[in-house]
């Protein structure tokens, strides 16, 4: 017997084992709020760690550079088929590595350096790969951005209008990593149609919910959608592509591979085929209902509780908490909170005053939550929890609540066991 290919990782590398069952430990005890991580399933985790991480691939099903690729032509047009079926797509990539990965090979496959792009401020709730000065889409393109208004904190599509007619982009994004509001594709793909921008939708963060319905799906208005599949749609780490336009779709193929990528990841292209695949299933709209559901449960526990969220609740798995009623900031609530065994990140909020590394804002999701079987109930109960975290920190004594809040946690987290097993 050849130990390399038996010695289990608890015996070859202790070091390692000793980091995942940290993190195992720190994800059952703990109340995952971070509003684009998820858990996958247990037939997920099994793809991403199987033996197609040693496959070599580059190329597409059946147009490989290596042989050897039978098997994993399978999984990837499993993935490609069932992609395609959940949005209803004429053509999909699920090669790319990451959802910036698949950003980039769009603009590669649709931009020259130097062509105005337009987006949404990332300080307004926008993302990096959208044209942020500090990402290669704002140097090596000419960054615009669209923001919300400061009334009511929603998109501001009149801006975005305006904006548009005078610097008529080549390529107008929508997407958003901390907007917890319906975005109107149509009347931005309407925008995009006037100036004779591609209209690109990231959908990183609610796939899930326009794979099923509860928002809606910018597929049959956008020239390409791209996406992550770890967020709402519950898949392994990595991104993908979609579009109605197979003519399009082939300046894609050529964008991710040769243009941006090597081999793909197979393992993780398999992973993301099996969770499609549950995707398709009716369970997975009573899950994305659920993650509707409960985040709107955590915004009542937090507004009941005296707490201002951006734009004054939520339409999808995320809110977005405003601390500057209180004059704190979130990296100082965030630390508290995980303290508390509460895991969330600091966000701007729009027309934020702090730094990035402070913010005023803390960014809170459903999505972990609802997989792991919390409740309406629950969620509420964690809004609370958030709220009272947040007044103890006003008040001098953060430290102390979130010492006692942590029992309370912990004795939920209890009742829903997480990757029992493993
Ligand atoms: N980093 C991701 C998020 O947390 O929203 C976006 O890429």
């Amino acid at each position: 017997m050849n130990a390399f290919f038996t010695t289990p990782l608890a015996q070859a590398d202790k070091a390692i084992q000793s980091s995942l069952t940290h993190e195992l430990a720190r994800q059952r005890e703990g109340i995952e709020l971070i509003a684009s991580e998820n858990y996958v399933s247990r037939a997920v985790l099994e793809a991403a760690g199987s033996v197609l991480t040693n496959k070599y691939a580059e190329g597409y099903p059946g147009k490989r550079y290596y042989n050897g690729c039978a098997a994993v032509d399978e999984a990837e047009t499993l993935a490609l088929d069932r992609a395609k079926k959940l949005f209803g797509a004429a053509y999909a990539n699920v090669q790319p590595h990451s959802g910036s990965t698949a950003n980039q090979a769009v603009f590669l496959a649709l931009l020259q350096p130097g062509d105005d792009i337009l987006g949404l401020d990332l300080a307004h709730g926008g993302h990096l790969t959208h044209g942020s000065p500090v990402n290669m889409s704002g140097k090596w393109f000419k960054p615009h951005f669209y923001g919300v208004k400061k009334d009511d904190e929603r998109i501001d599509y009149d801006q975005l209008a305006e904006t548009a007619h005078r610097i008529k982009p080549k390529l107008i994004s929508a997407g958003a990593s901390a907007y917890p509001r319906i975005i109107n594709f149509n009347r931005m793909a309407e925008i995009a149609r006037e100036v004779g921008a591609y209209f690109m939708a990231d959908i990183a963060h609610i796939a899930g919910l326009c794979a099923v319905g509860l928002h809606p799906n910018p597929l049959p208005l956008a020239d390409v959608v791209t996406t992550t599949t770890h967020k709402t749609l519950r898949g392994p780490r990595g991104g993908m592509i979609l579009s109605r336009d197979e003519a399009l779709g082939k300046k894609f193929n050529s964008a991710v591979f040769p243009g941006v990528q090597g081999g793909p990841l197979m393992h993780i292209v398999a992973g993301k085929a099996v969770a499609f695949g549950e995707a398709l299933t009716p369970g997975y709209k009573t899950y994305i209902q659920g993650v509707v559901d409960n985040c709107k449960a955590m915004a009542k526990g937090m507004t009941d509780n005296g707490l201002r969220l951006v734009s004054g609740g939520t339409d999808n798995h995320l809110c977005l908490l405003d601390l500057r009623p209180q004059a704190l900031t979130g990296d100082v609530v965030t630390d508290l909170l995980e303290h508390a065994g509460i895991t969330a990140n600091k966000n701007m909020v729009p027309f934020d005053t702090q730094p990035p590394q402070k913010t005023s804002g803390v960014r809170v999701g459903s999505a972990a939550g609802t997989t792991r079987g919390f409740t309406e109930s629950d969620f509420h109960q964690i809004g609370s929890w958030i709220a009272e975290i947040t007044h103890a920190a006003k008040a001098g004594n953060g430290e102390a609540t979130a010492h006692k809040v942590k029992a309370e946690v912990a004795r939920l987290c209890e009742k829903y066991p997480l990757y029992q097993g493993l």
